[in-house]
């Protein structure tokens, strides 16, 4: 029996090294990423990479979702002292940061908020063409938390990021590929075997030179976007302040359309 209850993990692949698959498991939800799954993300991934059998990491959700984002039941009752005190689901959403190992996100269906943030931070996305993406948390009355502010415009630029950000709309995953946010598109059937095609591939070359890589990449992409990822947390967690984010969060539990006060 798996150890996991949010997520399934795998091994796959034949050869000296295998690639470790990491499935996000909450379809009722459409993968909404709680505590819990998040912790469980996190401890897989750690062990893959602590694993010398395992070569490179694929992460997907469902063909519906790979995540809807951040867990709104969990954030809606936050004010901002309770947020900036407890890091507001903080804790394990940047564990996979410190893997090694190259980390490929198989996206299909909604990639939404946390969860396009979530997608943003593997080394690189193969996308359904199911998969959309978007960073829709203004219309909660927030803004986003785990880097979608500045991982979002190094992707596709600043202007699309930007309409992407303030409008809150989704892109289709043709729009994505034309962006750059993704390496590729493929039909839904075969994102999986594209994904593990692509690790098996990785797995087959020398591993300092994966590792080596990786880090280069990520020197020049992420080096000075983590102060600016720290400020976007404090502003996040600022938001749980305002009537707002009350207003947004209730409204969708509600299946209500938001009624702003500061608009
Ligand atoms: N959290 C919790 N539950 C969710 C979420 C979510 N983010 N998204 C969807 N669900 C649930 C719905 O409530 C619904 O549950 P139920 O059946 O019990 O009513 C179920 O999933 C299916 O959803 P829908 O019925 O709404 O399905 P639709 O196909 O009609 O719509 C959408 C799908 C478009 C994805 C819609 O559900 C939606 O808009 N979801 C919210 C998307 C969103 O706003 N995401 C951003 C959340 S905020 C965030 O991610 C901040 C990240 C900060 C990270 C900071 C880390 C420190």
């Amino acid at each position: 029996m798996s150890q996991y209850e949010c997520i399934l993990t795998e091994v796959r692949g034949d050869g000296p090294r295998k690639t470790g698959l990491i499935t996000l498991n909450r379809p009722k939800q459409l993968n909404a990423l709680n505590d819990q799954l998040m912790d469980e993300l996190g401890q897989a991934l750690l062990a893959f990479d602590a694993d010398d059998g395992i070569g490179c990491i694929v992460l997907t959700g469902s063909e519906r979702a790979f995540a809807a984002g951040a867990d709104i039941p969990t954030m809606a009752p936050h004010n901002f002292m309770s947020a900036f005190k407890s890091g507001l689901i903080s804790k394990n959403w940047e564990t996979i940061l410190q893997v090694r190992k190259p980390v490929i996100g198989a996206v299909a269906g909604f990639a939404l908020g946390g969860g396009c943030e979530l997608a943003m931070m593997c080394d690189f996305i193969i996308a359904a063409d199911t998969a959309k993406f978007g960073q829709p948390e203004i219309k909660l009355g927030i803004i986003p938390g785990a880097g979608g502010t500045q991982r979002l415009p190094r992707a596709v630029g600043k202007s699309k990021a930007m309409d992407l950000l303030l409008t809150a709309r989704m892109m289709d995953a043709a729009e994505a590929e034309r962006g750059g946010l993704v390496s590729r598109v493929v039909p839904a059937d075969k994102l999986l075997d594209e994904a593990l095609a692509a690790a098996q591939t990785i797995n087959g070359f020398s591993a300092p030179s994966t590792l080596l890589i990786k880090e280069l990449v990520n020197r020049s992409f992420e080096g000075p976007l983590l102060d600016s990822v720290a400020v976007e947390r404090r502003y996040f967690h600022a938001l749980f302040g305002t009537e707002d984010q009350r207003e947004g969060m209730d409204a969708f539990l509600n299946k209500r359309a938001p009624n702003f006060q500061h608009r």
